[in-house]
């Protein structure tokens, strides 16, 4: 697929900032409107739920209560299960979109649904139109449309906002997050689990991503997919590379508690921007019989 042109970016960032100056000079420094600057809106955190500890991300379940409901094909995306916190004391949620893999549906990626809600996240774990068709851009193309369907039309529409998006997916459909963020630059993180793409140009991709890699994975070995997948995202504003150790292609298909632990982490930093799982990813974890390697931007990487 063609990939967005930097000078496209440039442009963007220009017309950013000429609309911060407009903002200063309509309503003085001191009085903008959040929603007018970016530049605060991304430094807001949206903390929602207790001060983390590695045992709660480790931890199967989070402390929020969840529901589920179940919505049909769709004419962009074959339709999905829909996880989401019932709380609604505590203002929106961020929402995460979720694609399987060739020949998977969404049970796939099913656990997901449970872990990221129960930590306070809409989840929607989709199913593509063609589970043997669908090439990775197509279920990246699916995952937008889960997006959009998220914030538009679904029952927990006004639970989520729509500024905190994310995108997941395993093998094609980790390729699939990696080309859905890359559409839209405005999704907060992207996690790419054990990821097959036959692109591996990503240098204009500029949302925070974490790709997971399995050692042994023998359908999309690391060397050919996940590293230099990884190794692409040079514009990416962070990045971290998790390779599982001994793992296989499908080690992100049931619970695993490091995949859990990492993703969540990197949900709540850069969907919630909330600091304090910071900890959690930076500095980098050494390699132990869980990790066989690990690459990050963090500071001093
Ligand atoms: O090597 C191929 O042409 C198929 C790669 C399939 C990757 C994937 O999505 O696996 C999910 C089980
Ligand atoms: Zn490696």
């Amino acid at each position: 697929m063609k990939h967005r042109p930097r000078r496209v970016r440039g442009l963007r960032l220009k017309l950013a900032l000429a609309g911060i100056v407009a903002g200063t000079v309509l309503f003085g420094s001191g009085a903008l409107p959040d929603t007018a600057s970016t530049a605060s809106a991304a430094e807001q955190e949206y903390r929602r739920g207790p001060a983390p500890t590695l045992a709660s991300l480790q931890a199967e379940k989070g402390p929020f209560a969840y529901k589920t409901a179940t919505v049909p094909s769709q004419s962009g995306f074959g339709g999905g299960t829909i996880y989401y916190p019932t709380d609604t004391s505590q203002g929106t949620f961020g929402a995460v979109a979720i694609a399987p893999g060739f020949t998977e549906s969404q049970s796939a990626v099913a656990w997901f649904g449970s872990k990221l809600a129960s930590n306070g996240f809409v989840v929607f774990t989709i199913n593509v139109k063609n589970t043997w068709l669908d090439q990775p851009d197509y279920r990246g193309l699916q995952l937008l449309s889960a997006l959009d369907y998220l914030t538009k039309n679904s029952v927990v529409r006004d639970q989520i906002d729509p500024n905190r998006l994310a995108v997941a997916g395993h093998s094609m459909g980790g390729g699939g997050a990696l080309s859905a963020a890359n559409a839209r630059p405005s999704i907060q993180a992207a996690v790419p689990l054990t990821p097959w793409h036959t692109d591996k140009t990503w240098e204009n991709l500029r949302v925070p991503t974490l790709i997971v890699g399995a050692e042994n994975d023998g359908i999309a070995s690391v060397s050919r997919h996940a590293e230099p997948l990884y190794e692409s995202l040079t514009s990416a504003p962070e990045r971290a590379y998790l390779e599982l150790n001994d793992a296989g292609h499908m080690v992100s298909n049931s619970y695993n508690t490091t995949i859990g632990q990492y993703t969540l982490a990197w949900l709540k930093r850069y969907v919630d921007n909330d600091t304090r799982y910071e900890q959690f990813l930076c500095p980098p974890p050494s390699a132990s019989t869980l990790i066989s390697e690990y690459r990050s931007s963090c500071p001093g990487s």
